[in-house]
Parts: structure tokens; sequence; C-alpha cells
């Protein structure tokens, strides 16, 4: 990641629109569990800090990371809430794989890193691809 600002996090719902949900993300999430675990994407360009937020969030702490070839999968328990965070590569090259992955998906968190300047025009164009094929996919 470049310099030392922070990383920006676009959270979405690729199927309902949050709004719809005035008890908040988690009860939305603590309703849809009942019979399944979660299962989140994390997506964004390569060096953004997907890999770096997944395992903040399991285990709770800033770890160091290589650059994900592929793909992560960890079970990540938050509040007795089980999600299943598939972390994907952001190379250019693995890019159009992410689209294999939509099907079966309850929501995508999207990386953006604010420092990396130079890329930012590319992450926006990335989003918006990814939004087109996961709504033409999802719905
Ligand atoms: N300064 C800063 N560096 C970060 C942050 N998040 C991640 N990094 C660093 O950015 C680099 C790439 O992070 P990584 O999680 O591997 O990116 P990924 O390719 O999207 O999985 C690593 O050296 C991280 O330590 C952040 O919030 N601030
Ligand atoms: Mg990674």
């Amino acid at each position: 990641m470049a310099g030392m600002a922070t990383v920006s996090f676009v959270y979405f719902d690729i199927i309902f629109d949050c709004s719809t949900f005035p008890g908040g993300l988690l009860s939305y999430f603590r309703n849809l569990l009942g019979s399944r675990e979660m299962r989140i994407l994390i997506l964004g360009l390569d060096g953004a800090g997907k890999t770096t937020i997944l395992y903040r969030l399991q285990v709770g702490e800033v770890v160091t990371t290589i650059p994900t070839i592929g793909f992560n999968v960890e079970q990540v328990t938050y509040k007795n809430l089980k999600f299943q965070v598939w972390d994907l590569g952001g190379q250019t090259s693995i890019r159009p794989y992410w689209r294999c992955y939509y099907s079966n998906t309850d929501a995508i968190i999207y990386v953006v890193d604010s420092a990396d300047k130079d890329r930012i025009g590319i992450s926006k164009d990335e989003l918006i691809y990814m939004l087109r094929v996961s709504i033409l996919l999802c719905c």
C-alpha cells in the first residue's frame, strides 16, 4: 500500500439496499443467518489492504502480509455470527476471475487504497464493472 494514508472501505450489499433494514446490518445478518454461514468477498486492487483487513477481522490485529496468489478463505466470528470470508487476489490478471465467486455471495467488501492516487481511476472502473457483473449474475 502506498504511503501512510488510511484505507477507505466501501461496503455495500450486492443483493439488498441496506436502508431496507432499519434494525441495522448486524440484525439483518442475524436474521439471515439462522440457517447458514454468511459468505463475504473482499475485493479491491492488489495492495489495497484486503488481506490485512481479513486478518484484522479474524485475529484482531494487523499481521504482515505477502501478495495473495489465488485467494485466502477464512472463517471469521463476530458477535456470535459466523462469516466465511473470501479474500481474492487483486492483480490485473486475476481480476477477471472475481466473477466466478459472485454467486451464493451475501455481501462484498470493496477496499480502496486512498493513497494510491495513480490507480484510483482503475479501482473505480473495477468497482463499477464488478457491480454491473454481480447484479447481472445475482438478480
Ligand atoms: N499505511 C497503511 N498500510 C497498510 C494498511 N493496510 C494495509 N497496509 C499495507 O499495505 C500492504 C498491502 O496490504 P495487503 O493486505 O497485503 O493488500 P492486498 O493485496 O489488498 O491483500 C502491506 O504492506 C500492508 O501492511 C493501512 O491501513 N495503512
Ligand atoms: Mg492479499
